[in-house]
């Protein structure tokens, strides 16, 4: 679509510093080999591969007052935020390459920013397995990647609302702002605080009976011309029976044509504006396989299927 900006940015933050399952510090990488520069510019996109920006290394501690790595996740996240601001500043659309889930923080952060600078709209897509809104509080396991939502709308640390928030103490986000798509493993804690703060969740078992079609209808309804879209791609979100190269697969995940349904009416809105490809593990792949299907869903968001339709079409 004309509407999206065909010059992009991929920013590799190579940390599991969020996560207890080491290995998506290796996400950039995989997804550089998988081609995805050279499979975004055969679409047509001018692409700028970044490099990786540099932070802490992962200590590999348990949790401290039910944060592990905070001050970590902190200093990779102001490295994040800084790094997609000046693409967002230089009319370029960013991708961060993950790394774990946490750096959604720092990205989307710099996203609201921008998008109350510019008095755009936000919506945020949020396809995950996860609904990553644990708080020190509820958390079982201590990990800042199931955080970020919970973060950004406000609900973490002082020294990641530092960093997230607007200039005026508002959060990054209102849960207004947030649409979460594939979602089938929550703590049970943290699903009482989804509800409570009314986050618009479509879940599996909403996909399952009324299909991906109407759940991304739903999903990308009432965007205007104003409306940056930002879309957060935890790759857990898909079936590990094709994507087995993640930390915390859960079963029953979107299918190949489910997944790619949802891609291909993101691009058809002609809204994508910024993305994170988060979670990607390399350690845990076979033959690079899920970074190639991730490259493939991600050639889809931005039109690789809507040509051929138009082809198609005459
Ligand atoms: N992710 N809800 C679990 C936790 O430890 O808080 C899992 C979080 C997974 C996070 O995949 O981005
Ligand atoms: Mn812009
Ligand atoms: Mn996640
Ligand atoms: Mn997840």
């Amino acid at each position: 679509s004309p509407l999206v900006s065909r010059a992009v940015s991929l920013i590799g933050a190579p940390t599991d510093i969020g996560a207890s399952v080491r290995g998506a510090s290796m996400g950039p990488e995989a997804l550089r080999v998988a081609q995805l520069k050279e499979r975004l510019e055969a679409h047509g996109l001018d692409v700028a591969d970044r490099g990786n920006l540099t932070g802490p290394a992962n200590p590999w501690q348990p949790p401290v007052e039910g944060y592990r790595h905070l001050a970590e996740v902190a200093a990779w996240n102001r490295a994040v935020r800084d790094a997609v601001a000046a693409e967002l500043a230089a009319e370029r659309l960013p991708i961060l390459l993950g790394g774990d889930h946490c750096l959604a923080i720092g990205s989307i952060a710099a996203v609201a920013q921008h998008c109350r600078a510019r008095g755009k709209r936000l919506r945020v897509l949020w396809l995950d397995a996860h609904a990553d809104f644990n708080t020190s509080a509820i958390t079982p396991s201590g990990n800042l990647h199931g955080m970020p939502v919970a973060c950004l709308c406000g609900h973490g640390p002082a020294e990641l609302l530092a960093l997230a928030q607007h200039a005026d103490g508002a959060p990054a986000l209102s849960p207004k702002q947030i649409r979460q798509i594939g979602i089938r493993s929550v703590d049970a804690l943290e699903k009482r605080f989804v509800h409570a703060q009314d986050l618009d969740v479509f879940d599996m078992r909403y996909i399952d009976e009324m299909g991906m079609r109407h759940a991304m209808e739903l999903a990308l309804a009432t965007l205007d011309a104003h409306t940056h879209l930002h879309v957060s791609f935890d790759v857990d979100f898909l079936d590990p029976g094709i994507a087995p190269g993640v930390g915390t697969t859960v079963p029953g995940g979107p299918t190949y044509r489910e997944a790619q349904l949802c891609m291909e009416m993101i691009a058809d809105s002609g809204r994508l504006a910024s993305l994170d490809i988060v979670e990607l593990n390399p350690a845990l792949d076979l033959r690079n396989q899920t970074a190639d299907l991730a490259v493939d869903l991600v050639e889809s968001l931005f039109g690789k299927s809507t040509l051929m339709r138009k082809g198609a079409r005459g």
